[in-house]
């Protein structure tokens, strides 16, 4: 397998058990595909987190392919599923372009790319830019890294740690301090040091939601105000074990922040890795990365078809 499917593939692990074992379940005694097998179906794909309006769907196509399925074993369902998923992302990212400034604005490529890190509190931001900064490093990219969470105790060592860890550069912001000076100062870093990329980390709480949204917002005006155009990307960190909570956080901070993307971590802990799919399908927000465990290599670029045979491969695939 390719390396970063064999990391989504694990990842998915427990995901996929707790479905697999649920269609098991719904079938056991080699019952036909009936009602009563399929609302068992429909209950283990809501457990899973993929969504109940998504999960009635897909169980509405089985049925009608029941019809003209010869064996209705785990493995033809499974089957079944993983297409009717896969075809899911496909048509959603037809719809729905990657929104990055980046392709359009072709001034880009000569000043750093710039990506902002938002979400709540201990969802996965600071981790996920030091994944995301090995990453690039790895990749032959320049990284600087903005330590604009202010708010929490040592979110700057943190984010230090990593800096030190990947051997990106870093920009301090005091305990305290101003996030919108750090983001600036580190704007200017980035252009006078010409990095590649610049990602800047923020604070997921504050004393109200109010003030994070708006200190968010100001973030995103200063770095605009010193690199027009920029940031490039805005990605959400959302923590998979939220279930359809998700869902109401990425409708908040796209509306508070206008978001390009999603980072979907702890999907390595969770049997709801579902959530993937009901983001795709309810949102025009794409999901780019997905974490899959605290290590510096446990983050992959999220591919639809990737995740729908990671979360049902073929038993080739599988051994
Ligand atoms: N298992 C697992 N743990 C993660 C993942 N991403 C982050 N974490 C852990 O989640 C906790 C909170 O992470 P942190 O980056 O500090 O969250 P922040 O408050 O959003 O910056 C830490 O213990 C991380 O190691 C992941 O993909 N998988
Ligand atoms: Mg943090």
């Amino acid at each position: 397998m390719r390396r970063s499917l064999t990391k989504l593939f694990s990842g998915l692990s427990r995901t996929r058990e707790a479905i697999v074992d649920g269609i098991q379940r719904a079938l056991h005694g080699g019952r036909a595909l009936d009602d009563e097998a399929l609302a068992g179906i429909e209950e283990t794909l809501i457990a899973a987190d993929v969504g109940v309006e998504t999960s009635l769907y897909l169980v509405e196509r089985l049925r009608d392919a029941a019809r003209e399925m010869e064996t209705a074993d785990t493995d033809a369902i499974v089957g079944f599923l993983a297409g009717e998923i896969g075809s899911m992302f496909t048509a959603g990212s037809d719809a729905e372009p990657e929104r990055t400034r980046s392709d359009v604005d072709p001034g880009v490529s000569e000043r750093p790319r710039v990506t902002m890190i938002v979400g709540v509190n201990g969802t996965g931001k600071t981790t996920t830019i030091g994944k995301l900064a090995g990453l690039l490093q790895r990749e032959g990219e320049t990284v600087l890294l903005a330590a604009a969470d202010t708010f929490r105790a040592a979110a700057g060592e943190q984010l230090q740690i990593w800096a030190e860890r990947t051997g990106a550069g870093f920009v301090f912001g005091q305990q305290g301090g101003d996030p919108a000076s750090v983001a600036f100062d580190a704007a200017e870093a980035a252009v006078s040091r010409g990095v590649d990329h610049l990602l800047i980390d923020t604070a997921g709480r504050l004393h109200t939601q109010k003030n994070l949204i708006a200190e968010l917002a100001k973030i995103r005006r200063v770095v605009e105000k010193r690199l027009p155009g920029a940031p490039d990307d805005v990605l959400l960190v959302v923590d998979a074990n939220t279930g359809q909570n998700a869902l109401s956080q990425a409708r908040l901070f796209d509306e508070a922040v206008g978001l390009t993307g999603i980072v979907l971590t702890k999907l390595d802990g969770t049997a709801r890795g579902g959530i993937v799919i009901a983001i795709a399908r309810e949102l025009s927000i794409p999901v780019r990365y997905v974490g899959v465990g605290e290590g510096l290599e446990d983050i992959a670029r999220f591919d639809a078809s990737e995740f729908a045979r990671g979360l049902f491969p073929t038993e080739s695939e599988a051994s």
